[in-house]
């Protein structure tokens, strides 16, 4: 079972969540993900830019974590990200479409390419407060505690609200709420 935080903070947000929702589904064993609610979040880290909205998904996949970060990374251009171009690319910065492994099974993870846990899953209620929709008593791997006991003990004092037109985020994805 792998859990990922998707973000959009640039052009048609809800459009660009929906497309890498439609992707992963693909990339799924059952062709199900589990979506949380949406949330308009204030930015977090670099503060200069517009609020984006997020979302956790669980899905089950057969493929190694590498290959769901190559597949990750395909999505993200595919939604006209770019990437690899420093002087186009701002750390932190705004973007159509970010998908991050946040965890994978119970998996610990530190290579050049790929941390896992997610590194800053811990500071980060844009990712811990959906993340906790879906799997509130999910241990993470590596730190001893669950989703909700890490959401709780989260200093980040970023606004998140549920996203207004969240009521019709769903229309075309019945299923995914439960
Ligand atoms: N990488 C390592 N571990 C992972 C992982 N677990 N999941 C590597 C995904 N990628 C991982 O990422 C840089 C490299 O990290 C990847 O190529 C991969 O090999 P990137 O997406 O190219 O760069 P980035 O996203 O600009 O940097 P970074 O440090 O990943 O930023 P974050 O942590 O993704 O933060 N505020 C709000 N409210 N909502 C947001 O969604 N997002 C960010 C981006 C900042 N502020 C935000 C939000
Ligand atoms: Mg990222």
């Amino acid at each position: 079972m792998v859990y990922l935080s998707l973000g959009s903070n640039l052009g048609d947000r809800y459009r660009f969540l929906k497309l890498g929702l439609d992707r992963l589904q693909k990339l799924a064993i059952d062709g199900k993900i589990r979506c949380s609610s949406i949330y308009e979040t204030e930015p977090w880290g670099l503060v200069e830019q517009p609020n984006f909205l997020n979302c956790a998904v669980e899905l089950e996949c057969s493929i190694s974590p590498e290959s769901l970060l190559s597949e990750i990374h395909e999505i993200e251009i595919n939604a006209g990200r770019i990437r690899g171009d420093k002087s186009k690319t701002v750390r932190w910065g705004a973007r159509t479409l970010d998908i991050d492994i946040l965890i994978f099974d119970s998996r610990i993870i530190d290579s050049e390419i790929l941390t896992v846990p997610h590194r800053r899953i811990t500071g980060r209620k844009f990712v811990l407060v959906p993340l906790s929709e879906l799997v509130p008593n999910l241990p993470v791997p590596g730190y001893g505690k669950t989703v909700q006991q890490i959401r709780d003990e989260c200093q980040d004092k970023s606004k998140l609200d549920l996203w207004e037109n969240e009521k019709h985020a769903f229309d075309k994805y019945p299923e995914m709420k439960d």
